[in-house]
């Protein structure tokens, strides 16, 4: 069932629908199944950061001129007329005709507006640090810390301002919003899968999210994560990844439980079970170390179906994968142990949550 009302959209929301259509991987079939109150708050909010992270990606863009288009892009996205037409990358059509997507931010409600732009605001300025960062220190993020601010800054403030549009239009427990390390790890669960999974296409692009506090444990430089001789090395480096993005499932499940809507309960639900199974499909996974891997198309329809039930059949997701995990999993791996134990741990959760006789 789409709720979209085509008939009475203006041809800039139309125009705003396509550019969704042509720059979300996984995300415009589910904002377009949202409850009415949040479907166009949503796709601009997911058009605005869609956006700001094309200017973030785009290498061609020197670095002089990209952080003042990060840091200011909270005013360019409210200029009548704004269009850049400077960028490199393959979602660039979205900047060359963004004024269709300030005119439609201009009707939006006021509160919502004025969290999408909070957001922006904040990620923006992140998101420049981190580039101004990159170029100081060829080595990229040093600490965990590090990482998990980054993550933070792309990830968690989407969940920030995501949360606060659910409490706001009373589609989730406003409980959620006292609970700001819930709504925090479902952004790190989802970015740290993305970084885990496109190690090789960042290198290539000349960017690297792995901390050197995990991958200097397994390598001696970075690049020998890609030596085919350090095969087993780099390895237990992504193996330890794995384990450090599985310590936020047990809050993301909690998170999914304060849902109220059945259409908000989906969106949420698909990109975190879409999560798991492409956590599953990296770890232990040679081929992350040379291309881009993806869950087949089976898989994700599978997947889609059961997260768009309930929370007993999204843990059953999790299970399925947490259990296929812990059969990969080498005892030859330094963190062998702590990985079992993480499973366990993850398992323990949803038993306790939903007991099977
Ligand atoms: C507003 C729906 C549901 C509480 C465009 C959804 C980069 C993984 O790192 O380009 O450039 O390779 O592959 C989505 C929390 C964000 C986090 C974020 C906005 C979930 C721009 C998704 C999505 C919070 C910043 C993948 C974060 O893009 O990444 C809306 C709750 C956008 C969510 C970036 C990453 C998305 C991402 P990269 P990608
Ligand atoms: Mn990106
Ligand atoms: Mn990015
Ligand atoms: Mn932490
Ligand atoms: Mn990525
Ligand atoms: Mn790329």
């Amino acid at each position: 069932v789409h709720t979209r009302d085509t008939k009475n959209e203006s041809p800039e929301l139309q125009e705003c629908f396509r550019f969704l259509n042509l720059t979300s991987r996984s995300f415009s079939a589910v904002i377009q199944e949202l409850n009415h109150e949040l479907l166009v708050p949503i796709a601009l909010f997911y058009l605005v950061l869609r956006g700001l992270d094309t200017i973030e990606d785009d290498m061609t863009i020197p670095i002089e001129k990209k952080v003042p288009l990060l840091r200011n892009f909270h005013i360019t996205m409210q200029q009548d007329g704004w269009q850049f037409h400077e960028s490199q990358e393959k979602d660039r059509e979205l900047l060359e005709k963004f004024d269709v997507v300030v005119s439609e931010l201009k009707k939006i409600k006021e509160p919502y507006f004025e969290i999408i732009k909070d957001m922006t605001v904040k990620m923006g300025n992140g998101m420049a640090d981190y580039a101004e960062n990159i170029e100081v220190i060829e080595n990229g993020v040093q600490t965990i810390d590090d990482y998990e601010l980054y993550c933070h800054y792309v990830a968690g403030l989407v969940g920030e301002g995501l949360t606060r549009l659910f409490v706001t239009s009373e589609l989730a427990n406003p409980k959620l919003a006292e609970r700001p390390s819930l709504t925090e790890s479902m952004g790190q669960f989802l970015q740290k899968t993305n970084i885990i999974r496109d190690l090789h296409e960042d290198w290539e692009d000349g960017r690297r999210w792995y901390p050197k506090e995990i991958w200097s444990k397994h390598v001696d430089k970075f690049e020998d994560l890609f030596d085919p001789k350090q095969l087993t090395k780099a390895l237990d480096c992504t193996s330890e990844m794995v384990l450090d993005a599985l310590k936020h499932a047990e809050e993301c499940i909690f998170y999914m439980a304060g849902m109220r809507d059945q259409s908000v309960f989906n969106f949420v639900a698909i990109p975190q079970t879409m999560a798991i199974a492409t956590l599953e499909l990296v770890f232990r996974n040679p081929a992350v170390l040379e291309r881009n891997v993806k869950i087949t198309k089976g898989d994700a329809c599978q997947i889609m179906f059961e997260s768009t039930q309930n929370l007993v059949t999204v843990c059953d997701v999790f299970r399925k994968y947490i259990k296929r995990i812990q059969k990969k999993n080498d005892p030859r791996d330094p963190n062998y142990l702590a990985i079992s134990e993480q499973c366990g741990k993850i398992e323990q959760f949803i038993e306790t949550l939903f007991p099977r006789q």
